[in-house]
């Protein structure tokens, strides 16, 4: 028996060996640990001499190790004492896209409500700058990079979420939570299919999914699967069908014995845009504007939220749930779309610049947060695992590299003490900067040698073969609590800061594109956009023959 070591072994629900759990109990056990580790191998090697007192010693040891272990099983939070978590993802949602955010259009009410309930974050990262990198930092609690994920995943792609990986999910169903995930799922190319592992391998006791998008479009999507089986054409627009079925699964479908994880990822807003005529109807515009869909589309999710938060409502469930509202990046705008926001950011989604990573951040947590607070400390999609893990009682994974850090100093207005620096890589991404880390007020951003990366889903080897050699190059550095709008690059006037937090980064780099796994060939077969365009041409037709 070795209490260190901690397996790898594949497996759908994860490994969470007692020993790794058992690591933050007590000292006490520390010692019991080392000292049965010892013995060991000193009963090893000696066994062909043993003594009674020997043997007595040995088995003493054990028994004080299984009364550790039973006991802290017996006092780990029973499942109805331990809160409830409900985190909300929305999809391309900008961090000036919600009125709460100061957008002077979009109509938010139920987020703009929730917020008066919550805290306020000003200062919410997702872990990339654009969708899969993103939900799997949020997963993970790893820069998505680190993990494989180095671009937005396409349909059939080979890149996905490795069965190794630990997820919160998994985490939480093996401490005895009941989870379940909604909406759009984004860590795998082959969704639903049996090469790659699907979000029941990753911690899931139920899902509704799709691979990315819904398609066509959020209205009557037919690439929804549930818990492995296709469920064709759905009648509706997503984001009521995703909500519906997190409200069914909370109210009639879950196990109420335990504590639950619900993790509902809302479609909206990003393309293929499809709003309800409802929620269009509340914006005017110019004949043939798209801004109608657009808007109204992040209306159609903040109703559905609002459905959502009433039901834990009525199942009583608020004072024991917390929640998080967020988004995965920043804002798409698209000639098709150019009507989404970063508020005062620079740029969008897909940049290293704050627009495409900075993005709202609400939490819930009656008796813990308090109503109207705002905090301005730097959160990232990467200390969601920590945080969650902390809350309820589990250690996070002991044998890998966790990026975050757990922000529940920030309910008591404390800074996070980070040991991680936030970090972000997208070798795709748009504009010069591919690498930025943050560090208090201050950001640095580098450039990265070789050829760039195009942005598109195709895996070409000498890209992967650019991911293992390219490295930083060039940097800018900004402050940004005196300039969120990164508009002064201040490397000239803080040379000694550059020196030492680019010294910081490269180390931090190299060895994140050390551990970076390399994935094979792959042309992009552009499935998704192919389906799009046809939908589009097929409403173009239906419409010159009315
Ligand atoms: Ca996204």
């Amino acid at each position: 028996m070795n209490t260190q070591h901690v397996t790898h072994q594949p497996s759908p629900r994860g490994l969470v060996p007692v020993e790794r759990r058992l690591t933050a109990s007590t000292s006490a056990f520390c010692d019991c640990r080392l000292s049965l580790r010892e013995s060991n191998a000193s009963f090893a090697e000696r066994k062909a001499t043993l003594n009674p007192s020997v043997i007595v010693a040995v088995l003493l040891i054990l028994f004080v190790t299984a009364f550790f272990v039973n006991d802290v099983s017996a006092t780990e939070p029973s499942g109805a004492k331990r809160p409830n978590f409900l985190i909300v993802l929305c999809d391309d949602l900008g961090y000036g896209d919600l009125a709460c955010y100061g957008h002077p259009r979009i109509k938010s009410p139920n987020i703009d409500h929730f917020v008066t309930e919550s805290m306020k974050l000003t200062n919410c990262y997702a872990a990339a700058s654009n969708c899969s990198p993103a939900r799997t930092g949020l997963m993970t609690g790893r820069t998505p990079h680190r993990v494989g994920i180095h671009n937005w995943i396409p349909t059939y792609s080979p890149m996905h979420v490795r069965r190794s990986e630990i997820t919160i999910a998994t985490l939480l169903r093996n401490a005895g939570y009941n989870t379940c995930q909604v909406g759009k799922w984004h860590l795998n190319g082959m969704f639903n299919l049996p090469p790659q592992p699907q979000p029941s391998d990753h911690g899931f006791d139920h899902w509704f999914a799709t691979q990315n998008n819904a398609l066509p479009t959020h209205h009557n999507p037919d690439n929804f699967a549930r818990n492995g089986k296709w469920v064709g054409k759905l009648e509706g627009y997503s984001a009521h069908l995703v909500a519906a079925e997190a409200i069914d699964w909370l109210k009639n479908k879950r196990d109420k014995s335990k504590p639950f994880f619900l993790y509902t990822c809302f479609h909206e807003p990003h393309e293929p845009i499809n709003s309800d005529p409802k929620y269009k109807s509340l914006y005017e515009a110019p004949e043939g504007s798209t801004l109608p869909n657009h808007h109204g589309n992040v209306t159609q999710m903040d109703d559905a939220f609002g459905r959502l938060m009433r039901t834990v409502d009525e199942l009583k469930l608020r004072d024991n749930t917390l929640v998080v509202f967020t988004s995965d990046n920043g804002p798409a705008i698209t000639g098709r779309h150019p009507h989404g926001s970063a508020g005062p950011l620079r740029d969008k989604k897909g940049y290293m610049y704050e627009g495409g990573i900075r993005v709202p951040g609400i939490i819930r947590w009656p008796g813990h947060t308090k109503p109207g607070q705002v905090s301005d400390e730097p959160v990232c999609g990467v200390d969601l695992l920590p945080t969650l893990c902390e809350i309820a009682g589990i250690p996070v994974p002991q044998d890998r590299a966790i990026d975050g850090t757990s922000f529940l100093p920030i309910f008591d207005d404390k800074p996070i003490q980070r040991k991680t620096p936030l970090y972000w890589q997208f070798n795709a991404a748009r504009g010069k900067p591919k690498v930025c880390m943050r560090i208090g007020d201050w950001k640095i951003l580098a450039t990265l040698t070789g050829e760039t990366i195009k942005p598109y889903g195709d895996i070409r080897v000498h890209d992967q073969q650019n991911l293992r050699t390219a490295e930083l190059d060039s940097f800018e550095l900004y402050n940004l609590n005196a300039d969120i709008a990164e508009a002064t690059e201040r490397s000239q006037q803080e040379p000694q800061r550059l020196k030492a937090m680019s010294q910081q980064l490269r180390k931090m780099y190299r060895e994140i594109r050390g551990e970076s796994p390399v994935w094979p060939a792959w042309k992009w077969p552009r499935y998704e956009g192919k389906r799009i365009q046809a939908y589009y041409r097929a409403q173009a037709k239906i419409q010159q023959q009315n």
